[in-house]
């Protein structure tokens, strides 16, 4: 399995692992990723691992444990991981609620299982996965990234999941895809939001360019805090694009499709005079409205200095040269 790669910045160091988080063994890794079960048996102790279950997530529970994978210090986050119980009460969720403090419970009876993804478009190998076979055939990965809302708040969190160029490996884009349209849930009867705010140009859509999308930083994320991602951060699947603001890290993607032509984003089509379609982080362009010199970081309140490209220049900024 490709999973332990050379060091890397978004590598999450044990001690900045939250004490919230409940992390299992590496033997539930080789379970989860289908090694046999009599060599493993008797491993579990505590909350049952997600793989358990054959990958299901039984009704009434919203989230599985994921086996802890291995963390390399070497090139850390200079920050402090954001609390967990901070993270998932504060979330942008619009399908759910506009007020951030209101997405937790708004989405508390939304089903991240079973869950299709769609992927088609310009590639070779179009079709239609279950999110948890999908899960079973990509290499896994946590990475500790910074996430930049265009609003000025941040936080660094572990994500969970694998890079979206392992995706395109095995889906083939054809030469003529130049970008990846990826689309959320339209769910009205469910979310809220969607049915209050039905003049939104739903379903929520987000798109990269074809060599944004390949570059090593772009992640599909399907757990966070070494657990399946809860409704609130986009479960079961959501992109993490981290050298861009966080509206463009999509939630709860049902499809993904390789065009020709630039897709519409959300933002982008509902508000194009605040919300750009590229939408680097850049403390050099303000928003309309405000500065984006400095952001707050959740939950301990920090302010730092916005960096470009959220601080991961170094791997990004040759897509714009
Ligand atoms: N489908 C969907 N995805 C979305 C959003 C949304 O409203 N709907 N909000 C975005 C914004 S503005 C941000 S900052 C991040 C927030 O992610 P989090 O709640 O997991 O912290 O999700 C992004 N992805
Ligand atoms: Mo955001």
């Amino acid at each position: 399995m490709p999973f332990i790669r050379k060091n890397k910045i978004w590598r999450v160091p044990d001690h900045e692992i939250t004490p919230e988080t409940v992390f299992q063994n590496r033997r539930e890794f080789l379970r989860l990723m289908g090694f046999s079960a009599t060599v493993l048996a008797g491993a579990l102790a505590g909350p049952r691992a997600w793989a358990d279950s054959g990958g299901e997530i039984a009704s009434g529970e919203k989230t599985r444990v994921l086996p802890r994978l291995e963390a390399n210090p070497a090139y850390a986050i200079r920050r402090p991981l954001t609390g967990e119980q901070v993270a998932l009460r504060f979330n942008n969720f619009y399908e759910f609620s506009p007020e951030k403090e209101d997405v937790e419970q708004a989405s508390s009876r939304f089903r991240t299982r079973p869950w299709q993804v769609h992927i088609g478009g310009l590639v070779e190998k179009p079709g239609v996965y279950d999110i948890d076979d999908l899960i079973r055939q990509m290499p896994m990965e946590e990475r500790a990234y910074r996430l930049r809302c265009v609003e000025a708040w941040a936080m660094v969190v572990p994500w969970y999941g694998f890079p979206l160029q392992a995706l395109m490996e095995k889906v083939v884009p054809k030469n003529d895809a130049n970008y990846v349209k990826f689309t959320s849930f339209h769910q009205p009867e469910v979310a809220p939001g969607q049915k209050k705010y039905s003049d939104m140009p739903w379903p929520y859509t987000e798109g990269l360019s074809i060599d944004e999308a390949a570059n090593e930083l772009s992640f599909l994320a399907i757990g966070i805090y070494g657990h399946t991602l809860p409704a609130q951060h986009g479960g079961p699947v959501r992109l993490v694009v981290p050298w861009k603001y966080g509206y463009k890290s999509i939630k709860s993607v049902v499809s993904i499709e390789f065009t020709a032509t630039r897709p519409a984003s959300f933002w982008n089509t509902a508000i194009p005079g605040e919300y750009g379609y590229e939408a680097n982080v850049d403390p050099d362009v303000p928003h309309p409205r405000w500065s984006q010199r400095r952001e707050k970081m959740l939950g301990s309140g920090e302010i730092y200095a916005t960096q470009k490209f959220n601080g991961y220049g170094e791997l990004t900024a040759h897509l714009y040269d």
